[in-house]
């Protein structure tokens, strides 16, 4: 309960009610309890409203009018289920036993503040304790995280091995906790339904058939925007009526034994694994939507005085009243004793230290598991040519070994995407009918066929549920290693990228953490790939506190590092070039199944003296064939460094090398303005002017997109002659 102390004995009045009398299955002690979470629930909005009023808090938003079908929830399910509620949740919260205090720490931004230590808004949930994931500001991103979380849930029951600890590797500091009969509980407004993974998460979860409640807390406003707008026909339930396999309730959510009736009735529906679950519950907002918003400005007084008939607080009290739960005077006890408790915990909260300054860059990434330490350098296995297992490999090949490799090693690896998947109807492989796709460059090839289809399987066509699903699996302890079929398609997954995935250790002060694999086919020099099929665009993601972002040129690194990245204990986008997946270039034998390059590494592919190429990916190869030729026809000596991971990148070897030859070439396929090179060039501009004799020169892609017609691709991406070119003009600086 939501108590921080324990709370005075109260007088039950019995008088002319059946003492053992229930309202839909809550007793009379539990309606007592019911109103005390949701008046202390109501008394710390209004508590905060005041502290934003003497500037002691900088942000409200109230779950004024959700208090009972957030406590609803919170009887009605398990301490062990696991909750994405979204901010009106406050009620739901404290009905799990978070405390107003905790809640105040929130408020005023203290370094003890159990949600983000300071660096979340109030409101946005996070205990641990109660299995209340981080929650974050984009509404609706929360969908598809619960989804994955349900499907954990599962994955976990059916590979209980899976759960175990191991040492080495993320496992050793990854818990995982899971029930064979758990849910997932996800909430949103009426506004966010008009969010498209919404549909995406309601999509999935019907075709699974998984153990969800989806929580529609519809107060019929998104800030000032009606539902009527939001959603056809003003209804959502009937919107949604026609998903399979779905439980539907449509409640009065300002009813707390009706809203208890409709979560007991969803939870056995989905417990007993029949799909999942969805209540809409019809609630009000009797304050504006937050402390920055007058809802008067477009809401008439009646129709917020319809409203306010409804409170479920004054409805809860009357009920108590009119069925002799409690009198006016056990009613005023009850509200004293919260008001006190309540006083106490604004004391207590505003006397808690504030974080310091210093602590800022913790948790961007894992404090327990550092992915450029000497753990992540192993030595390939010796090759020996006669035997065809150590014959050269492509990157392809290699890519494929070593996710294999993985998924043998460690069951809590799944991989899915598009196309991913041998052959999603399983029977036409089992009765050898077709050979199995294993995506569309080949690279998950035969995994379906070894590890089965709840390892390897194919998603929808919807990239946000790819990231979504992936960041909700990795929180719960899984391994997804998620596939972005083409790098021009990412971004209908920005937001679980830039706002998501990186950001749940951080915002969480490390109370969660969701490492995990997306795969990106990247990248152009195709020959026909054109704007769709051949972009690069890496900077936009190096860009992101949190991501690790690895780009290897060839077999061997890539074999290397995706076992680091499968390893480490941070998300990683691993950016694999679609045009080096079978190219002669880089080709390598087998290297075990241990073998791992440290993030942050770079590679010297040619030493030389006279300057320096930084670069990566597929212009490596083409910033060695122009430097094989400068040094043939005017014997000037250049050293390529191949950076291989781009976030974090390997500044000591960029030192070094300017330091000796004093010139530098930053080289990269994506656009030029603006590109990875702008800050490498900066950096080396900044830190190493002194050991330059020329400026340093840039060789990157013209800034449009690639196109289609040869002749246009090979005049905007970057080739071995332009590098000739700025190789030669350096030179005669
Ligand atoms: C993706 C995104 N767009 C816009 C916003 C700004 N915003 C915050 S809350 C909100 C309205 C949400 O309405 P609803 O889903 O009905 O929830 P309610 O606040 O009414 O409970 C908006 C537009 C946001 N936080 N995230
Ligand atoms: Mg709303």
């Amino acid at each position: 309960m939501a108590t921080t102390k324990t709370p005075p004995k109260l007088a039950v009045m019995n008088r002319e009610a059946a003492p053992g009398k229930t309202y839909e299955g809550l007793s009379r002690q539990q309606m007592i309890k019911a109103y005390r979470v949701m008046y202390t629930s109501r008394k710390v909005d209004d508590r905060e409203i005041l502290l934003k009023r003497q500037q002691k808090l900088f942000f409200q938003i109230s779950g004024a009018g959700h208090e009972a079908i957030g406590v609803a929830a919170a009887f009605a399910l398990r301490p062990t289920d696991w909750y994405y509620p979204y901010y009106r949740d406050r009620a739901l919260c404290l009905g799990l036993g978070a405390t107003a205090y905790e809640m105040f720490l929130n408020g005023v931004g203290a370094a003890d503040d159990p949600q983000s230590g300071g660096r979340q808004m109030p409101s946005h949930w996070g205990f641990a304790r109660q299995n209340v994931v981080t929650q974050s500001s984009p509404t609706g991103t929360q969908l598809l995280q619960a989804v994955g979380c349900a499907e954990a849930g599962r994955y976990f029951s059916a590979h209980p091995e899976a759960a175990k600890k191991a040492n080495g590797d993320y496992r050793q500091f990854k818990n995982v906790q899971f029930q064979g009969d758990e849910l997932t509980y996800v909430s949103l407004g009426d506004g966010t339904t008009s969010e498209g993974e919404f549909w995406e998460a309601m999509n999935t979860a019907a075709n699974r058939r998984l153990p969800l409640i989806f929580v529609v807390q519809d107060n019929g406003y998104a800030i000032s925007v009606p539902v009527e707008v939001q959603t056809a026909g003003g209804n959502i339930s009937r919107v949604v009526s026609g998903f399979p396999n779905f439980h539907f309730e449509e409640v009065d959510g300002t009813d707390l034994a009706a809203s208890y009736a409709a979560f007991v009735r969803s939870a056995a529906y989905c417990r007993e694994g029949n799909g999942p679950a969805f209540i809409h519950a019809h609630v009000i907002r009797p304050y504006s939507h937050s402390l920055s918003d007058d809802e008067r400005l477009y809401r008439p007084d009646e129709e917020r005085q319809r409203d306010a008939a409804r409170d479920p607080l004054t409805r809860l009290q009357m009920l108590l009243i009119r069925e002799n739960i409690l009198d006016e005077k056990g009613i005023n006890q009850l509200e004293k004793d919260v008001d006190d408790e309540l006083q106490d915990a604004v004391d207590r909260a505003l006397a808690a230290p504030f974080p310091t300054p210093d602590t800022v860059e913790n948790y961007v990434y894992s404090p327990d598991l550092d992915p450029t330490s000497a753990a992540f350098d192993t030595q390939p296995i010796a090759a020996d040519e006669s035997d065809e297992k150590l014959a050269p490999k492509t990157m392809a090949d290699l890519i494929n070994a070593t996710l294999r490799d993985e998924m043998r090693r460690d069951e809590r690896v799944v991989l899915f995407g598009e196309d991913v998947a041998d052959c999603s109807r399983e029977e036409y492989l089992e009765q050898k009918l077709v050979k199995g796709k294993g995506g569309v460059f080949k690279l998950t090839y035969g995994l379906q066929a070894e590890f089965g289809s709840d390892r390897v399987f194919n998603s929808p066509l919807a990239e946000a549920n790819i990231v979504g699903r992936a960041t909700g699996m990795a929180t719960r302890g899984m391994k997804p290693i998620g596939e972005i079929q083409f790098f021009d398609y990412i971004w209908p997954a920005m937001m679980q990228l830039r706002d998501e995935l990186p950001l749940i250790r951080w915002r969480s002060n490390n109370a969660f953490s969701s490492p995990c694999v997306i795969r990106v086919a990247i990248g152009g020099y195709l020959t026909g790939g054109a704007i769709y099929h051949s972009q690069c665009g890496e900077s936009t993601f190096t860009h992101i506190p949190g991501l690790r972002v690895v780009f290897p040129s060839n077999a061997l690194d890539a074999a290397g590092l995706l076992r680091t990245a499968i390893r480490c204990d941070d998300p990683v986008l691993f950016l694999e070039h679609k045009r080096l997946y079978r190219e002669t270039f880089g080709r390598a034998a087998y290297p075990g199944s241990d073998y791992m390059i440290p993030f942050g590494k770079a590679k010297i592919v040619q030493p030389g003296t006279d300057m320096t190429v930084i670069t990566y990916g597929a212009v490596v190869p083409r910033a060695l064939q122009a430097a094989q030729k400068i040094e043939r026809e005017h014997d000037i000596s250049v050293e390529v460094i191949d950076l291989r991971c781009l976030n974090p990148f390997d500044w000591e070897a960029i030192v070094a090398s300017v330091k000796k030859t004093n010139r530098v070439i930053v080289a990269h396929e994506d656009t030029l303005s603006w590109g990875y090179g702008a800050e490498i060039a900066a950096r080396i501009a900044e830190k190493l002017f002194e050991h330059l004799d020329a400026p340093v020169r840039r060789v990157a892609a013209k800034d449009v997109f690639v196109a289609y017609q040869p002749i246009l691709e090979d005049a905007i991406l970057p080739q071995a002659s332009d590098l000739f070119d700025a190789m030669k003009a350096l030179a005669e600086y």
